[in-house]
């Protein structure tokens, strides 16, 4: 089932349950070459969520140089792991389902919350081209998804996003603002898990 959340947003319930426990042992892989690692925004603050990446760009931020999507693992000097080729398929199918062919992610950032964590409202724009849209994987715990305008102070919708499910971000809700409400173990824990793990493939040019 597709659900429109908007212009160019799209919710598929469910799109990754079959592929879950998959994906699940490529993100254990990933984490033993590139740990997950708390980072810290440009104005001092570590992030709630801890993050990798994989594929041939991974975003980091640090209180130095902030925002940027660098080849390498800043904290391994090495090259980011590759991208799984089911992350490929998964991401490159829900694009296309949501009308978006051809989509090849140049990274996928992985995000980590225990419960307790968060991500407070922002915008996704250090991606250079803002017509790829961001395809998103929801896995483990449930969290409350907030989805609002152009403008920090429009109002937000809230979603349940579960594990499993999948969303598209493209067209006019690219540079939407967006946020996790503090994730809530409520005891519902899909494959043991006691924590939400999301996936979030872009296409980014470096200018
Ligand atoms: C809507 N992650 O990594 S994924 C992020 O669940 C991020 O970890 C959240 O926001 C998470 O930047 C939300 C869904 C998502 C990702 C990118 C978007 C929604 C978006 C970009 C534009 C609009
Ligand atoms: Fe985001």
């Amino acid at each position: 089932a597709i659900q429109s959340l908007g212009a160019g947003a799209f919710l598929f319930r469910g799109a990754a349950l079959s592929a879950a426990s998959a994906l699940l042992q490529a993100v254990g892989r990933i984490a033993q070459s590139s740990p997950f690692r708390h980072m810290v925004t440009p104005g001092g603050y570590r992030m709630g969520a801890a993050m990798t990446s994989c594929g041939p760009l991974g975003w980091v931020t640090d209180a130095q140089k902030g925002y940027r999507y660098e080849p390498k693992d800043p904290q391994t000097g090495q090259p980011w792991p590759a991208m799984p080729q089911e992350f490929l398929a998964l991401s490159t199918h829900l694009a296309e389902q949501a009308g978006f062919k051809g989509f090849v992610p140049s990274t996928c950032l992985i995000n980590r919350y225990r419960a307790g964590q968060q991500m407070g409202l922002h915008q996704d724009k250090d991606e250079g081209d803002r017509s790829a849209p961001v395809v998103a994987i929801s896995l483990g715990l449930s969290a409350t998804f907030a989805f609002g305008g152009l403008q920090r102070q429009d109002p937000v919708q809230r979603y349940r996003l579960h594990h499993g499910d999948g969303v598209v971000w493209g067209g006019a809700s690219r540079l939407c603002y967006h946020g996790i409400s503090s994730i809530k173990d409520d005891g519902i824990r899909p494959l043991g898990l006691d924590v939400r793990i999301s996936l979030t493939f872009r296409y980014v040019v470096m200018v």
